[in-house]
């Protein structure tokens, strides 16, 4: 019996940093991984907080060591590896004892552990964890689902290994069962349009303003001192002026353009599709990490069509630059409001009174997407909890209207030129479909009617009704 309060099973990049931080915060851990060799890698990198882990080599051992109620943190690869090991567990937990796996879950597969779990007196938490290595290993952003109940039982360790912004944790509670991991999934939703955002803006820079990356990075640096502060603008400034110590040359361009994905992004745009809630930029910056893995596609087809030719601009380089910057904050406006338009939606769906201002909180540091924008979107949230969207807060409405022009240059400007920017494109799209009452779905509900006799409702009479096609 070793005393530690609490366990982490899982000893990969996420699992480890989260042990060091959690005994860096002075508590007791007790630590297993499948594979014992990755255990004693671990303890080997451990440094000055060696006494605060205990090492376990079987998984009875580390239930031996933890006191109880145990709180276990399951670190795994997300799916089937995290069945495997509730199913190995189990047998040897005790009434009381908590799991909580912290990994990227489908929040389905929470729902379902969760009812798997009533079977026994064990409580299961699904914790969706933001911040990569280093936020794992200094401090995350934390999203907790399960019941209300359990999570004082582990409030402490959580909100003293998680990132604090201006002395505020960035760890909450935020509804039963799948909410924690629906909203963390809705968070990388929000970050692949982000990053792919943030992509395009690139992109546009060095094909149609032919700079060069050092260059465009100390744009980007600029930008992180003005109301795109934030992560990711911070971390594509130094991404792209870093260089290659073998070749002396931008490491940028020595990157195989072929992005991966995990499946978050992907489940974010399945989950608003089927809420019915339009994330078009969500969706956008899916559909461009497929189409980027179709590397051999995208050269083929370029041999055979060729490049767009320019339709040309009479914009200056610096005018060009000043547009970018306003379009790419009307961009981030655009998916954070379908983000948080997503989990409205789902909040009502699952009745789990999502905390809006609180989730903006706890995204201002910790995670990939802390910015300063973040703090906009607590106070517009916390003055209207209830708005429909937050573009039509006081705020955003009046940061839209700066940044309307300026997106509509660089659209229009890009399509002419062939720039491809698939997310700042359906952006604007989003927000001009938004705002007009009398749209074009008419025509749509015709058509479905003259091909599929769905029937429509008029303007002018209740009831069903269909057109005099032939
Ligand atoms: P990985 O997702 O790469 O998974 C590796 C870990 O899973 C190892 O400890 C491995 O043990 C264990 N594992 C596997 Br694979 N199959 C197992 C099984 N059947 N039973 C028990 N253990 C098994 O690790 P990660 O990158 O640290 O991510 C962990 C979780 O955190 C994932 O859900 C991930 O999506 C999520 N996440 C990752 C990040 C990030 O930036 N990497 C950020 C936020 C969240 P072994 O050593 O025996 O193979």
């Amino acid at each position: 019996m070793s005393n530690a309060e609490i366990g982490v099973i899982g000893l990969a990049v996420m699992g480890a940093n989260l042990a060091l931080n959690i005994a860096d915060n002075g508590y007791k851990v007790a630590v297993f991984n499948r594979t014992y060799a990755r255990t004693v890698e671990f303890m080997k990198s451990a440094g000055d907080l060696v006494d605060q882990l205990v090492p376990c080599e079987t998984l009875e051992e580390f239930i031996e060591a933890i006191r109880p109620p145990r709180p276990v943190i399951i670190m795994v690869k997300a799916g089937e590896p995290v069945d495997m090991q509730i199913a190995l567990l189990k047998p040897l937990m005790t009434d009381d004892d908590i799991i909580i796996d912290a990994g990227n879950a489908n929040f389905r597969d929470t729902l379902r552990r969760e009812e798997e779990m009533k079977s026994t007196k064990l409580t299961f938490i699904g914790m969706g964890v933001s911040g990569g290595e280093e936020g794992a290993r200094h401090g995350p952003s934390i999203m907790v689902g399960g019941k209300q109940t359990a999570y004082p039982r582990v409030q402490t360790v959580l909100e003293a290994i998680s990132a604090k912004y201006k002395g505020e944790p960035c760890a909450a509670w935020l509804g039963e069962n799948g909410a924690g991991h629906f909203v963390k999934t809705i968070h990388n939703g929000i970050e692949y349009a982000d990053m792919q955002m943030i992509a395009e803006v690139y992109g546009i820079m060095r094909d149609r303003l032919d700079m060069a990356p050092a260059d465009i990075s100390k744009v980007f640096a600029k930008w992180n001192e003005g109301p795109l502060e934030s992560y990711l603008v911070q971390i594509t400034a130094d991404v792209l002026k870093a260089v290659d110590p073998k070749t002396d040359k931008p490491m940028i361009e020595l990157i195989l353009d072929a992005a991966g994905q995990k499946g978050t992004g992907r489940w974010s745009a399945i989950e608003a599709l089927q809420m019915g809630v339009p994330a078009t930029a969500i969706e956008a910056a899916v559909a461009a990490r497929s189409l980027s893995a179709a590397k051999d596609e995208r050269i083929h087809a370029q041999d055979i069509l060729g490049l767009p030719s320019g339709g040309g601009s009479s914009s200056s380089k610096n005018d060009i630059i000043a547009d970018l910057e306003l379009a790419l904050l009307a961009g981030k406006i655009a998916a954070y409001a379908q983000g948080f338009a997503v989990m409205a939606a789902a909040s009502k769906e699952f009745d789990w009174g999502l905390p809006m201002p609180t989730i903006a909180k706890i995204w201002r540091a910790g995670c990939i997407i802390q910015s300063r924008f973040l703090d906009e979107i607590s106070t517009a949230f916390s003055k209207e909890p209830d708005v429909a969207n937050m573009v039509i807060t006081p705020s955003f409405a009046k940061m839209l209207s700066d940044c309307d022009g300026p997106l509509r240059r660089i659209v229009s400007d890009s399509v002419l030129n062939g720039n491809p920017i698939p997310a700042l494109a359906s952006a604007i799209s989003y927000f001009d479909t938004y705002r007009r009452a009398q749209g074009t779905a008419s025509l749509i509900q015709g058509q479905r009617d003259f091909f599929g006799a769905h029937g429509f409702k008029r303007i002018d009479e209740e009831g069903n009704h269909h057109g005099p096609w032939s």
